[in-house]
């Protein structure tokens, strides 16, 4: 069941707990979101025991590698993938967090590395989706990305160019994550980093709480269970993603 650490500390007016004897109010926001924010839309996690890749060991679909090495597997598992997305549901967390991007008078980022697009179904427009979206295909070819909602297992023309060279607009390991610029610039001048549903296991993401506590913003996990980098935060709140989320947005708010 939840375990819930100790909230100590002075909170600002936006009912924010400020850092550690100081009430530097907290005008922007970075929200970092992994898999536990949309595990309870159904989608599967990547690390639990029955996690994604149980059936798949992750370099035989999540890296240019594998996908020149055995396209149609790599193409049968995005497929199931946008499948899955396209079936799922925001969850409370979800609608919290837009709940949160309509109302917040100050800077916001919710940088996902989540593939799914629930944040946007649930009405956040503050997106930026750093691991690429499942519901996008690259041109190769041609450079241009396009929504895509069915198969990309039959090889079909780019609506573009006509070139057979779409793939998943997905961020494979060893490729470099989108819009990374952007992500530093917002984590210098956050006054607040809130990491949601991430175990902490993959880099750069992982490093973000590193970053942020180096320029001196407060940070918080909200998650399961003490993700790899628990001890960079500030503070950590467990349980789950449709509980905690909603709880700290009311707070947020307040
Ligand atoms: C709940 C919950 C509920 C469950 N409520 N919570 C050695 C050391 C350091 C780094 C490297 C290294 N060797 C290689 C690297 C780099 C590599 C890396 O990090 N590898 C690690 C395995 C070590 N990274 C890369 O290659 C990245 N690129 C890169 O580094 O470029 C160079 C660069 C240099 C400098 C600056 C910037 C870049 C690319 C990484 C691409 C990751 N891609 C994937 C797959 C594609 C997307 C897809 O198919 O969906 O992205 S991997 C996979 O992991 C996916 C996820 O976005 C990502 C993170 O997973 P996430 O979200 O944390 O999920 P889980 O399952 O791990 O955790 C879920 C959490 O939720 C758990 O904690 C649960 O408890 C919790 N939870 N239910 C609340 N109801």
């Amino acid at each position: 069941m939840t375990a819930r650490m100790a909230r100590n500390g002075p909170r600002n007016k936006f009912g924010v707990i400020a850092g550690e004897g100081c009430m530097k109010p907290i005008r922007t926001i970075v929200v970092l979101t992994g898999a536990g924010v949309s595990a309870e839309s159904g989608l599967q996690t990547f690390r639990a025991a029955d996690g994604l890749w149980e059936d798949h060991r992750v370099e035989d679909v999540a890296t240019p590698e594998a996908f020149a090495r055995d396209p149609a597997l790599v193409q049968r598992f995005y497929d199931m993938r946008r499948a899955a997305i396209m079936a799922a549901r925001p969850n409370p967390a979800h609608a919290a967090l837009a709940r949160l991007d309509a109302a917040w008078p100050g800077e916001l980022l919710i940088v996902t590395q989540n593939i799914d697009d629930l944040h946007e179904r649930a009405g956040a427009r503050r997106v930026l989706h750093m691991h690429g979206e499942g519901l996008s295909a690259w041109c190769t070819a041609c450079d241009a990305r396009l929504r895509w909602t069915g198969t990309l297992l039959d090889d079909p023309p780019c609506p573009s160019c006509g070139a057979r060279a779409l793939r998943p607009d997905i961020v494979w390991f060893g490729e470099m994550p989108y819009r990374m610029d952007e992500i530093f610039v917002a984590l210098r001048e956050a006054d607040l980093f809130v990491s949601i549903g991430t175990s902490g296991a993959v880099y750069p993401a992982a490093g973000f709480v590193r970053q942020a506590r180096e320029c001196g913003t407060r940070t918080l996990e909200l998650n399961l269970e003490r993700s790899q980098g628990s001890t960079w935060f500030h503070e950590s709140r467990l349980g789950p993603a449709s509980t905690v989320v909603p709880e700290w947005v009311e707070e947020v708010l307040a």
